[in-house]
């Protein structure tokens, strides 16, 4: 069996006792990398005041991690810049929230350059090479400039957008172009694969071959649908667990007999936290009868905080929970408790588990595993209902949920109702349909469905 080079932004630092306090992510790949051997390569977190390209080793539990330091100057053009000023935000459709700075480009290509001058002389010739996301599009040409002759595959983890968004990108032709470097490309969903080719056709003049190709010229990739899974059976469990039954018990003796509706969410634009609560405040203004029955619990701990729009969606946020909350408070009641901080995966499990309802309505996500894991955590005798922006890829596998669009607040409110109401027999259906997929598309097909792409057996992937 070949080896596994692993190549992302962020490397998941193994750990002996807590794979249940790891992403579903990173206990995939982690799992994946036991069984081939090999690395997980990837930027440390730190910044130094020259790059040296010096490797920071780990080895533990079967795989073995590999990081280097970057400059400020380094976080500032490529992390905080070209990704997630610049791809981040047009990736999720918001061409208004996108900067075009020169400086980021600059910045991005460079990094991916030190990424692979480092990487490169940990490769051995037959490691199959698997790189991550929209940090790295061009690290699979650098690569190929530098003469690995590998298989090389990338996956990408965000929606991709339709060519009509991606033209306005000054270098976009050089970034799609870079992606024919690798062997295999992947996208969560059919529609994300969709605006590939549709761009492939209609900006580069290519064709789709029958095997589902995309060719230019004489330059060819595999371009497959392999939708992200959670790993299913460690999260049914992890909410029967002590932590999980404990702040199950929590919410319950907290709520007085209300019925939860919980939001967990990064704090970022694309999850459509400002809209779910507008969407919240329609139904309490339409609904004064049921308006103390409920309550909704949104989790959103802050990410990428040096951002400028983050901190602003922050206060954004802060002002409206304030604004509903002052105007439907009761001397007993809150309709919103809006908490800024995270918690440990077992207790999440427990609220999940707590929640009658779960609101996940991104404006735009590449999958959103939250979804998932909120249906893996329900009581099968008495599962909740999940209410799901039909903009997540989520939305592709996960039809029994009750579909909203996001943008419209009735459509929310009318979804609560129509969950709140919804008999035991129904809600149990629905979880029954969801939860048999889950078990069956879980992260480790997921990343057994990519690998095979990747070494050339496509007997089994996804239509
Ligand atoms: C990207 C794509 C795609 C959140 N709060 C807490 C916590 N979380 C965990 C959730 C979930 C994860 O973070 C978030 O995953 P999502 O899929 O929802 O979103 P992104 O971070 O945007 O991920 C996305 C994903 O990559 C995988 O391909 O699905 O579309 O944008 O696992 O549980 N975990 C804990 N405490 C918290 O408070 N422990």
């Amino acid at each position: 069996m070949s080896r596994l080079v692993v190549i992302s932004n962020r490397v998941a630092v193994p750990k002996a006792d807590a794979s249940g306090n790891q992403g579903g992510l990173a206990v995939a790949l982690l799992s994946a990398l036991r069984e081939h051997g090999g690395i997980w390569f990837g930027w440390s977190g730190e910044t130094t005041e020259q790059f040296t390209g010096e490797i920071h080793r780990t080895e533990g539990n079967g795989v073995t991690t590999a990081t280097i330091d970057l400059e400020e100057q380094d976080l500032d053009e490529y992390y905080n810049g070209y990704a997630n000023r610049t791809l981040w935000p047009l990736f999720h459709y918001r061409i208004d929230l996108t900067e075009f700075e020169r400086d980021f480009a600059g910045g991005y290509s460079r990094v991916n350059k030190r990424f692979a001058d480092t990487v490169m002389p940990l490769i051995d010739h037959d490691d199959l090479v698997w790189v991550h996301d929209y940090h790295l599009i061009p690290l699979g040409r650098e690569l190929r400039d530098r003469g690995l002759k590998n298989r090389l595959g990338f996956f990408l983890h965000t929606p991709w957008p339709p060519a009509r968004l991606l033209t306005s990108l000054p270098s976009h032709r050089k970034l799609v172009e870079s992606l024919f470097a690798y062997d295999v490309v992947g996208f969560h969903t059919e529609d994300w694969l969709d605006s590939f080719r549709r761009y492939v056709v209609d900006i580069l003049e290519g064709t789709i071959d029958e095997d589902g190709c995309a060719v230019v010229g004489d330059r060819r990739v595999h371009a497959i649908v392999a939708p992200i899974g959670i790993d299913t059976a460690e999260f049914e469990a992890a909410a029967r667990s002590k932590e999980a039954r404990f702040a199950r018990d929590r919410m319950h003796m907290s709520s007085t007999g209300r019925s939860l509706i919980v939001g967990v969410d990064r704090l970022d634009y694309s999850k459509g936290l400002r809209e779910r609560l507008l969407g919240y405040e329609r139904f309490l203004a339409n609904n004064p009868d049921r308006r103390a029955l409920v309550y909704l619990l949104q989790i959103a701990p802050p990410s990428r905080a040096t951002v400028d729009t983050y901190q602003e969606i922050r206060s954004d946020l802060d002002a409206l929970s304030g604004r509903i909350n002052g105007e439907y408070a009761d001397i007993d009641w809150v309709p919103i408790r809006y908490v800024n901080q995270g918690y440990p995966r077992q207790e999440l499990a427990g609220i999940y588990r707590a929640a009658r309802i779960a609101l996940v309505t991104p404006l735009r996500d590449g999958m959103n595993l939250v979804a998932k894991e909120y249906v893996a955590a329900q009581d099968p005798d008495d599962p909740g209902v999940l209410i799901l922006s039909t903009f997540a890829g989520a939305a592709a596998q996960m039809k029994e949920a009750v579909l909203v669009n996001p943008y419209s607040a009735e459509d929310m409110a009318d979804a609560i109702v129509k969950a709140l109401e919804m008999p035991l027999a129904e809600r149990k259906r629905r979880w029954e349909s969801m939860i048999d997929g889950l078990r069956r598309e879980d992260v480790f097909w997921w990343c057994r469905l990519f690998l095979d792409a990747l070494e050339g057996k496509h007997a089994h992937e996804h239509a």
